[in-house]
């Protein structure tokens, strides 16, 4: 049994990860808007990965016979600055989630919901990829400054990205 109040901050939960694919969604439209195609894709692959996560946490509600309720998802914003800036904002984004899933494992461990705590193993690996990741692609952007050349190089880097859909649990 998953007490109504695990229940409903994961339900919660499922309404962040839809705010990040929509974050993740306009930073690909505005990455298209200043003419990196590149950038576009990568944000673009973002957005279906965190439709992946949310569905993860949708499905393990179904699985505990609790009936997701889905919120209103907030609009983001509609423009994100440098391509920098882009990426700093996706990893403040991705800080805020590792400190939520952080608190959906501390509120399973008091409430000694060991499903719970098992099934949020994979969204805390995930976060240490998630954070990774973006951490790189800045330490790319820095290294990068206003040379032209690497930038297109980064662009294109992005752009080769492909979806794999990830999978909750595995
Ligand atoms: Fe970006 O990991 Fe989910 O939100």
């Amino acid at each position: 049994m998953i007490s109504d109040k695990m229940a409903a901050a994961i339900n919660t939960q499922v309404n962040r990860e839809m705010y990040s694919a929509y974050l993740y969604l306009a930073m690909s439209a505005y990455s298209e808007s200043i003419d990196l195609p590149g950038f576009a894709n990568w944000f673009r692959i973002q957005y279906q990965e965190e439709m992946v996560h949310a569905f993860g946490l949708y499905d393990y509600l179904i699985s505990r016979d609790y009936t997701p309720v889905l919120l209103a998802i907030e609009q983001p914003p509609k423009a994100f600055g440098t391509p920098l800036e882009i990426f700093k904002a996706a990893l403040e984004h991705e800080k805020k989630v590792t400190a939520w899933i952080n608190e959906l494992v501390t509120m399973a461990v008091a409430e000694q919901d060991y499903a719970a705590q098992s099934f949020l193993q994979w969204y805390v690996k995930e976060q240490v990829e998630e954070e990774a990741t973006a951490k790189l692609i800045i330490q790319e952007l820095k290294m990068a400054g206003n040379d032209g050349s690497t930038l297109f190089m980064i662009n294109r880097e992005l752009g080769a990205r492909v979806f794999t859909a990830p999978v909750v649990g595995q």
